[in-house]
């Protein structure tokens, strides 16, 4: 596997190649600097898709990861994810060629940063169906449960992305539904946020559907449906068998 080192310098930042796995701060480093800012952008050949896989995360952390961060960016400047902490994040797939990281560092509190390896797969229209990873969709695409047709697992938590062009809404249509049937969806369900700042949304009620066996189950406001939105759809089961 070809080895990038992740020095921060922005001139230095484009990394091709089909695989590479990036070490951030550069060895013998121990630990990441404050102040910094760094971005690389990672290409694969076209017409194949990435998969980022973390295999160690430690970035100073914060709830809205507002002291060091490392970005996850669409190549049209649309946030994909923001992380920081100490665990290690879910796989992510993106559904496109290229992606850029941008990492960012406050004036204290130094950690020891993050190795990752980045891969080309063949486009998958069925991306992050085995769940337990992040999925990240362009324009259009298909999703859908684990192991569909079959059922799906219990205890299973899967996240999709959906990134419409500027300017556009997403339409999310179901071709078939049917989940663990009870009042309130407390134990099975896929709740649409309308971005990628999930909790928060969450907690301000801009979710703006909940479905349960084919229909709204819930009152949906419109918000999400009047303007340009980049819906994070969530699968999530939660057994109560
Ligand atoms: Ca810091
Ligand atoms: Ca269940």
């Amino acid at each position: 596997m070809k080895s990038s080192v992740a020095s921060c310098n922005i001139q230095d930042g484009a990394l091709s190649g089909s695989e590479g796995k990036l070490v951030f701060p550069e060895f013998p480093k121990p630990f990441y600097q404050d102040n910094q800012l760094c971005i690389w952008t990672l290409s694969v050949p076209e017409g194949r898709h990435i998969v980022l896989n973390f295999s160690h995360f430690d970035v100073e952390p914060d709830a809205f990861c507002d002291y060091d961060s490392l970005s996850v960016i669409s190549m049209d400047d649309r946030l994909i994810g923001k992380l920081c902490g100490m665990d290690l994040p879910l796989p992510i797939f993106i559904g496109s060629n290229s992606v850029r990281l941008k990492f960012v560092s406050d004036n204290k509190e130094e950690r020891t940063g993050f190795s990752m390896t980045y891969r080309a797969i063949k486009p998958d229209s069925f991306l992050d169906s085995g769940c337990g990873s992040l999925a990240v969709l362009f324009e259009e695409g298909t999703v859908q449960s684990m192991h569909y047709p079959e059922a799906y697992n219990n205890l299973a938590e899967c996240q999709w992305i959906v990134h419409a062009p500027v300017n556009q809404v997403v339409k999310l249509a179901y071709e078939h539904f049917e989940l663990e049937d009870n009042e309130d969806c407390s134990y099975d369900s896929v709740t649409v946020y309308e971005n990628v700042g999930k909790e928060k949304e969450i907690d301000e009620g801009s979710s703006y559907c909940i479905w349960k066996n084919g229909r709204r189950s819930a009152f949906c406001s419109s918000k999400g449906l009047t303007r340009p939105s980049e819906p994070h759809v969530k699968a999530e089961e939660e057994s109560a068998d």
